[in-house]
């Protein structure tokens, strides 16, 4: 094919149209991510499963070439920029669940580190779990967290690091939520691709979450537990 051939996404069938996105992920265009994500959504494809296998399913490749130097962070960028496009468009419908509010996190990443992605990512599925959720955004230093949570009475404070450098801050937060004496006031759930369960239970957090769907079920366990407790 010429590059002068336009290719029509919505000509294409779904297993196409999902190698075709990842393409267009990979090459940061977030115009074609967002018709993509509409065409999938018009023939009835679940918003969860548009984010999970058409953008995450990109977003992978896209770090997986990262990580071997084959990109590099302005591209990198771009592919965010336009999984951003798409997930922008997801967010409604995944909050559009009804649900009851079913307890309240604040979320946000972990001074010195600027990555965001999976943090709105795991926002959005709180959100449309049922959850209030309070998004501090990025480079959070210890008290953003704790003032933030204190504010707005929340049940849970989720932090995410994607950077080797700046998971231990993570526990920095939680020393200090020991050392005001506050530590059990909250819920503590972290993530974030360099972590794993065994650095969670290591810094003192309740628990480590792999993914946004994993952190929605720990966040529910964590809730009832912690209405028993409350009514025991
Ligand atoms: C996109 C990206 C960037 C973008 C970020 C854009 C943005 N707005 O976020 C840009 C280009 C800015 C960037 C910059 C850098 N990056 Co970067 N980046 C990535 C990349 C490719 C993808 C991350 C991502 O979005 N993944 C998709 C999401 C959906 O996955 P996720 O974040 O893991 O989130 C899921 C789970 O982890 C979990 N989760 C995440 N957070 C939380 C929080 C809670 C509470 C819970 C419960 C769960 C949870 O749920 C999420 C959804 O399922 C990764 C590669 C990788 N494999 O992770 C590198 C990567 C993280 N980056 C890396 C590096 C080195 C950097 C830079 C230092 C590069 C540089 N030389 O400048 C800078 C750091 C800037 C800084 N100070 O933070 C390295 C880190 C290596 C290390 N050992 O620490 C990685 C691993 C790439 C690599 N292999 O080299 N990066």
């Amino acid at each position: 094919m010429s590059d002068d051939d336009e290719i029509i996404l919505a000509d294409l069938d779904d297993e196409e149209l999902v190698a075709q996105m990842f393409d267009d992920l990979y090459d940061g265009l977030k115009e074609e991510i967002e018709e993509g994500v509409n065409i999938l959504l018009e023939r009835g494809w679940e918003p969860y499963d548009v984010l999970t296998k058409a953008l995450v399913g990109g977003m992978t490749i896209v770090g997986n070439d990262f990580r071997d130097g084959i990109l590099f962070v302005p591209e990198v960028l771009l592919a965010a920029g336009a999984m951003k496009g798409g997930m922008a468009i997801l967010k409604p419908l995944l909050a559009e669940t009804g649900a009851p509010r079913v307890g309240k996190m604040v979320i946000g990443t972990v001074k010195g580190d600027i990555h965001d992605i999976g943090k709105n990512l795991v926002g959005m599925m709180m959100e449309g779990a049922g959850f209030e959720v309070v998004d501090i955004g990025i480079n959070n230093a210890v008290d953003n967290y704790l003032d933030t949570a204190k504010a707005e009475d929340a049940d849970i404070i989720g932090m995410s690091a994607l950077l080797t450098t700046t998971m231990p801050y993570m526990k920095v937060v939680i020393d200090t939520m020991v050392a005001q004496g506050i530590r059990d006031d909250y819920i503590v759930l972290v993530g974030g691709a360099p972590l794993n369960e065994e650095f969670g239970k290591a810094i003192g957090a309740d628990a480590y979450c792999r993914d946004a769907a994993v952190a929605v079920e720990t966040a529910k366990t964590w809730m009832a537990r912690k209405h028993n407790q409350m009514s025991a």
